[in-house]
């Protein structure tokens, strides 16, 4: 049986119009229908690119699109594409993600639409996805997508790419929501970028706006794993040697080789957008055609598909390009020659491979481009007559294609030069420049592209279980049993992270309602014998829960306090502290040279928080200050821990297995006994080999553990299923 592979995207690849159905030809789908049809079922998900509003119509175009096109249509009224469309997908993301904050417009309302536009596409996935489907969402419109999946459905596998560059934290933490998007993004098991730049950027934001800890190409969060990738994509090039052999090719090429006369010709094709560079393209032509003494002899064609034409930007844009050549026209035509021909329109597929093989350079200047497949299919062209490719360093192709005469698109003299040189180069510079990159072209298309993305997707590690199901079967049913048999089951809980989520400042985890409810119903609970242990001082332990029939255990284990008495006990009275003294100032360093971080003076530890600091900063400044600390105590009973944006100094023998170890001495008797914590202090108990001692850990990260669950909620979720069995 073929995996149904769902390919998620903001337009469908047809068009859905008044009387008739287009399909497009885009290297997406090309990518796509190249995927052998024994492996894999391909349905697509989108926009069918017009709004219908009546029912009727709806159902028609769904049928038919369904039946003739497996294509599944997700339908938005005018109000909804202007909004989530126009606005935050093409207004608010689309510029930052091309650095160019100032173009950045952003109204609340926008994303709300986002937001429930993201959603719609959630249900309209999950409606046709089933357990073994493989689902490929793409691009920025849709990046809250994979996590609204992955919340629904765990055990789906999802992969998501960004055609788009991905840019530096600085600029992507200017984005109203950019934390939500980064979130979203993150619910995929394989994110996919076209160069290593942009997955380093979005690893650092990841880091540094989500406060994540991922390690290079994996980053965890809420359970799950998303494993990043660079898959530079390709064009179709099946598609382009088939035309290049056509007559109707030769045909075409002969009819333009006679309309321009034997003029050199200098081609840039793309959508009319200001990431383009097409101004300052201009500006570089005019310095050419100024210092030139062969206006004549070259012809500039420029194809500028009309693009996003709702947007003001873009219609500001048009006007400018317009009056710009018509005023460099104006400037250099002479009665031969008219310099720049400009076609704001779009040409057929045969026309534009003839172009691209009659033109003597291609002018490819984005300021910044994701990949920018124009480039690629002007080499793909360059058979038989070869031409130079002049290329923005800052199109993600430029990494690939590193025989094409590389500029920076602000230096409008420097691609003046290019030009005056590209022009000059003799025919055979230009085929040995060309060959390389021809073949690269040719070999890594856009099929070999979206193989190996699924191929990695489909070998991404299994989805880890998020919450209980059947993985914590085993301990449900061993408390169950103990309980219906009235044995005691003896529960050993830590408390920030497990029971309740970890919040920012730590004063502020003070219980809440849905903590204290499952409190109380532990209280009730005959035969559990609950003791509730912590890292934090006594004080905290008896303000939240002295009320309580629990056994009390505070910092990380070095004092309890047992259930019906009053006073405290000293477990760690033999430990000495002297080392603290003489630690404190090398701390004290480290909270001066860290702006954000501060020290800790704890009856039993030292600690040193760096939640509030760069959190880049932080870890690498803590991971300093952990190998010195660790240096420096070798040869002392004396531990170092770095824990949750934490470095720890404490006594060795104080811990929270040391403590548990103590208790279960004491109480032999319990029936069962389970112990739950989420970070490394708790790794002490997991260690424990006590006989019926069950281990949860509460959230990611590596464990000892035998179980794991994904956060507080499920935790708590879990205690009260098994209290009220
Ligand atoms: C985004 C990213 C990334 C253009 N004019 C005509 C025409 N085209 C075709 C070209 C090419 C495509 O449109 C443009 O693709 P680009 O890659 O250059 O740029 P974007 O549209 O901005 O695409 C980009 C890409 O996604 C893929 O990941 O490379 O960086 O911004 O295929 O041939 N096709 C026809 N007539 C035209 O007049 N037939």
């Amino acid at each position: 049986m073929p995996t149904t592979l769902i390919n998620v995207s903001n337009r469908l690849p047809v068009t859905v119009g008044a009387d008739k159905i287009t399909k497009s030809s885009g290297g997406l789908v090309a990518a796509l229908e190249g995927l052998s049809k024994g492996e894999y079922k391909t349905t697509w998900i989108g926009w069918p690119g017009a709004a219908f509003s009546e029912p009727v119509r709806q159902k028609e175009i769904e049928r038919v699109l369904r039946d003739e096109h497996g294509c599944v249509p997700v339908f938005l009224d005018k109000e909804e594409t202007e909004a989530f469309y126009e606005g935050f997908s093409n207004s608010s993301v689309w510029p930052l993600l091309h650095y160019l904050p100032n173009y950045m417009h952003y109204e609340p309302a926008w994303w709300e639409h986002y937001r429930n536009v993201n959603r719609r596409f959630a249900e309209r996935v999950l409606e046709n996805a089933h357990d073994g489907d493989l689902v490929w969402v793409h691009d920025y419109q849709l990046m809250l997508l994979p996590a609204l999946l992955k919340a629904a459905a765990p055990h789906l596998r999802v992969g998501f790419f960004l055609h788009t560059p991905f840019p530096v934290y600085e600029i992507f933490r200017c984005l109203p929501h950019g934390r939500e998007l980064a979130a979203g993004m993150l619910g995929a098991d394989r994110i996919g970028f076209h160069t290593f730049g942009y997955l380093r950027h979005f690893f650092a934001t990841a880091q540094r706006l989500l406060d994540l800890d991922p390690e290079l190409t994996h980053i965890r969060t809420g359970g799950y794993s998303a494993t990043l990738g660079v898959y530079p994509i390709g064009i179709n090039a099946a598609k382009f040697e088939e035309t290049l052999n056509s007559p109707e090719f030769a045909r075409r090429r002969e009819e333009f080789r006679a309309v321009h006369g034997g003029k050199r010709i200098v081609l840039s094709v793309e959508r009319m957008d200001y990431t383009k560079g097409i101004l300052h393209r201009l500006e570089a032509i005019d310095q050419f055609l100024a210092g030139s003494n062969r206006v004549d002899d070259v012809r500039f064609i420029f194809v500028s598909v009309p693009s996003r034409e709702g947007i003001e930007e873009y219609q500001a844009l048009r006007e400018e390009v317009e009056a710009q050549i018509g005023r460099l026209n104006g400037k250099y035509a002479t009665l031969r020659n008219s310099p720049i021909h400009f076609i704001h329109g779009s040409v057929d597929f045969v026309d534009l491979c003839a172009m691209y093989s009659l033109a003597d350079v291609a002018l490819v200047t984005p300021l910044i481009d994701g990949m920018n497949l124009v480039a690629k299919e002007y080499l793909a062209c360059q058979r038989d007559n070869p031409g130079l490719l002049i290329l923005s360093e800052f199109a993600g192709a430029a990494e690939e294609l590193f025989n094409a005469f590389l500029v920076n698109p602000y230096d409008a003299g420097g691609v003046a030069e290019a030009l005056a040189a590209a022009l000059a180069l003799s025919p055979e510079e230009k085929r040995a420049r060309n060959r390389p990159m021809r073949e690269r072209v040719m070999r890594y298309d856009a099929q070999h592209w979206a193989r190996n993305f699924i191929n990695d997707l489909v070998a991404s590690p299994a989805p880890e279980p998020a919450t209980a199901g059947a993985d914590l079967g085993g301990v449900r049913d061993a408390i169950v049993r103990a309980l219906s048999e009235n044995r005691n089951v003896a529960l050993f809980l830590d408390y920030d992270g497990t029971l309740r989520e970890i919040e920012r400042d730590p004063h502020a985890a003070a219980p809440t309602p849905a903590v204290e409810a499952l409190l109380r119903k532990l209280q009730d609970r005959p035969n559990a014998d609950v003791t509730l242990i912590s890292g934090r001082p006594q004080e905290d332990l008896e303000r939240w829960f002295g009320a309580y029939p629990f056994n009390l255990i505070a910092e990380h284990g070095a004092s309890a306090r047992r259930h019906g008495q009053r006073e405290w006990e000293q477990l760690d009275r033999t430990v000495s502290y002297a080392w603290k003294a003489e630690l404190l100032p090398i701390l004290r360093l480290y909270e001066e040279a860290t702006p954000g971080s501060f020290v800790e003076e704890k009856r039993t530890s030292l600690v040193w928080h760096y939640r509030k600091a760069d959190s880049q900063f932080g870890a690498w400044k803590a991971r300093e200050l952990a190998e010195e600390l660790v240096a420096l105590t070798a040869n002392e009973p004396i531990q170092v821990r770095r824990g949750k944006k934490i470095v720890e100094v404490s006594a060795a023998e104080v811990n929270k297995g040391a403590a548990v170890a103590r208790l279960l001495e004491l109480d032999a008797g319990y029936g069962i006994a389970l112990c739950a914590g989420d970070d490394q202090t708790d790794e002490t108990m997991f260690r424990l080999s006590a006989p019926r001692l069950l281990s949860i850990k509460v959230g990611d990260g590596p464990t000892l553990a035998r179980y794991r669950i994904a956060g507080p909620a499920e935790f708590r979720q879990f205690l009260e299923e098994v209290l009220t069995k």
